[in-house]
């Protein structure tokens, strides 16, 4: 019987110490484990249509985002890719009376009123980000970083992709000659 309860004793000592572990939380001081995650749909007059991806963004603290993007039965090449100002994707009409699809998420995000379009690496748009490319099979797999955008400016906004790639310029054409929106993920 003694035996039994030195035995007992020690299962619970056991069961204590095992549930502490379990509790403790390992949280790096810089780089917390926040991640965000949206589905990535396509785009088209009528708004938001089938499901091909998902985008996930991961909090690099002060190092800004990595912003990963799975998707398939996309069209293959290089795509414009930005974060822009609204996560409300429903067509707008424009001025001359052209349906802007995904006219409501609005510009390239540009908190500091810049105006610009110069591309991840320049004093433009915080929103500009590298262009990403689909495979010739349709997939993506791509990770992009920025340090410029954080994570608590990503609620409300959208991820945009575009038909075309991104000169990183306003020239020829204005906001690196992507045009139309093509795919996006609200956030
Ligand atoms: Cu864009």
């Amino acid at each position: 019987m003694k035996k039994f309860t030195v035995f007992l004793i020690a299962l619970t000592v056991f069961a204590c110490t095992k549930k502490k572990q379990e509790e403790v939380v390992v949280v790096d001081p810089v780089v917390s484990q926040e991640t965000l995650t949206s589905k990535l749909y396509t785009l088209s007059e009528k708004g938001t249509d089938k499901e091909v991806g998902t985008i996930t963004i991961k909090d690099m603290g002060v190092d800004g985002i990595v912003i990963e993007v799975v998707g398939s039965n996309l069209i293959p090449g290089v795509h414009g890719f930005h974060l822009h100002e609204k996560s409300d994707l429903t067509p707008t009409t424009s001025a001359d009376g052209k349906v802007v699809i995904a006219g409501a998420a609005g510009s390239h995000w540009d908190p500091d009123k810049t105006g610009l379009h110069l591309g991840p690496d320049g004093n433009g748009h915080r929103g500009d980000l590298p262009a990403i490319t689909v495979a010739e099979d349709g997939t993506i797999n791509a990770e992009v970083t920025s340090p410029k955008i954080f994570i608590k400016d990503i609620p409300g906004k959208s991820l945009m992709i575009h038909v075309g790639g991104d000169n990183y310029l306003d020239e020829p054409t204005v906001l690196g000659g992507g045009g139309a929106r093509l795919y996006a993920a609200p956030f």
